[in-house]
């Protein structure tokens, strides 16, 4: 991608309504743009780091065997009214009619439709198993919407649902999803600690928030500092260490109570992430989601509900991933995983040697953000360093005389010098 084409609205100004740095940053790096308020566009920069955290949720997603559906935005207010939870609701509902005066609304969560779907279509205990999810735009018109994509009021959420037989199963389906988070979460360049929650609205007995630290998160948690030294690869193992540490939601922690001495606790914010939670039969009771079971009688669906935020954990992912200077990707998530800036647009050398470089990287499959546009050397790397771009390669006349090109690391600021030749090598 040519910088000179591209749509980049960087921002030299911090917008003073930003209170987190990953408002700040993704406003001024041309990611998003305010609609109104808690409701935003994602602009290319922007839309492609949504797309590549989407693509990991549902990479993990599907390799765990989960199977992916898209349901609507929009559902009617009765299959809520069976649920019970069309009142309850309340305000945070964005409540639509039709030109029929049909009562619909914009989905705020999906445990209904995706009961309503089952409940027609999966009849017999053979059919079980199973986790259908989907990643679909979700609305709720939070009072305090802020932090720009952390508490928005339209957001992206990955939702899963789980249909067992049995509690036990339910209870083990619950367990391979907090795996699959585990394995997500790292993909992304995260760590992640789960965390014993309320079930709050969505209700049901067990459930586990999953947080990423950090001092501008909402919530307040309490855990054992082991988990500070734990160094988590994803697996089996990471869950069943997780699993036997302390953590708890600040709504669930017991000063008096707690298994863990004082000394060892720590209490700090946290960004919720993903939130888990085993719902046992609150839906197939409510909307009478039953199957044949072996012996020939109705059983009523086990559930369990598994949320990630995914536009939420592009901000996540800044308040983890930045400096003084703006955002530092993590690989897996960078928009283009390298940079490539001409010093001296105009100089033949500089830019027969960019195009060079650009067409080469393009044709091994790289994402190249090349900065071909007529500006200032201070503003090209400014740019640069602000919107993110893990390695950048620096090209201008005075390196080029001894068939140099700088190498930069965004992250650790280091720059070495490289011939032309060792250049695909080294990237
Ligand atoms: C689980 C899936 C649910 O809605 N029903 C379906 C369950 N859980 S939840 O905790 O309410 O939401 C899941 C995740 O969505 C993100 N999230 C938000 N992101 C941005 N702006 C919001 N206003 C917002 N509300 C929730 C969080 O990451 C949450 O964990």
């Amino acid at each position: 991608m040519r910088l000179s084409t591209y749509f980049l609205p960087t921002l030299k100004e911090t917008p003073n309504d930003a209170q987190i740095v990953s408002h700040r940053l993704m406003l001024r790096s041309g990611m998003i743009a305010q609609e109104c308020a808690g409701i935003y566009h994602w602009l290319p920069l922007g839309l492609r780091v949504l797309q590549k955290v989407e693509e990991i949720v549902r990479q993990s997603m599907n390799e765990a065997g989960f199977l992916e559906v898209l349901m609507p935005t929009l559902q009617p207010a009765e299959l809520w009214e069976e649920s019970g939870r069309y009142d309850a609701y309340g305000k945070e509902m964005l409540r639509i009619t039709d030109r029929h005066d049909r009562r619909l609304l914009y989905g705020p969560t999906a445990e209904e439709a995706i009961t309503d779907i089952v409940r027609r279509f999966m009849k017999s205990y053979k059919d079980l198993p199973r986790v259908l999810y989907q990643i679909q735009w979700k609305f709720r018109d939070e009072i305090r919407p802020r932090f720009g994509v952390m508490r928005g009021r339209e957001f992206l959420m990955k939702d899963a649902y789980s249909f067992d037989l049995d509690a036990e199963s339910a209870r083990e389906t619950y367990r391979r999803v907090m795996h699959t988070y585990m394995v997500t979460f790292k993909r992304l360049g995260l760590k992640a600690i789960p965390v014993r929650a309320d079930t709050g609205p969505i209700g049901g007995d067990l459930s586990h928030e999953f947080h990423v630290f950090a001092s501008t998160g909402e919530s307040d948690i309490y855990y054992d500092k082991a988990f500070d030294a734990l160094d988590l690869k994803g697996d089996e193992n990471d869950l069943n260490q997780l699993m036997n540490l302390y953590a708890m939601a600040d709504t669930m922690h017991d000063p008096k109570n707690c298994p863990v001495p004082q000394e060892q606790l720590n209490h700090t914010k946290g960004i919720e992430i993903g939130h888990i939670f085993y719902s046992g039969t609150k839906y197939s009771d409510s909307m009478k989601a039953t199957v044949m079971g072996e012996m020939g009688k109705q059983i009523p669906l086990e559930s369990g509900c598994y949320g990630i935020g995914v536009s939420r954990l592009v901000g996540a992912l800044i308040e983890a991933h930045h400096d003084d200077y703006g955002i530092i990707w993590p690989e897996s998530v960078a928009p283009f995983k390298i940079g490539l800036i001409n010093l001296k647009k105009g100089d033949s050398l500089s830019d027969e040697t960019c195009e060079k470089i650009y067409h080469t990287l393009l044709s091994q499959g790289k994402e190249v953000l090349y900065d071909d546009r007529d500006e200032s050397i201070g503003v090209k790397f400014s740019t640069m360093d602000l919107i993110g771009i893990p390695t950048q390669i620096i090209v201008g006349p005075r390196g080029l005389k001894d068939g140099n090109v700088e190498i930069k690391n965004r992250r650790t600021g280091e720059k070495i010098l490289c011939t032309l030749d060792n250049l695909y090598q080294r990237i």
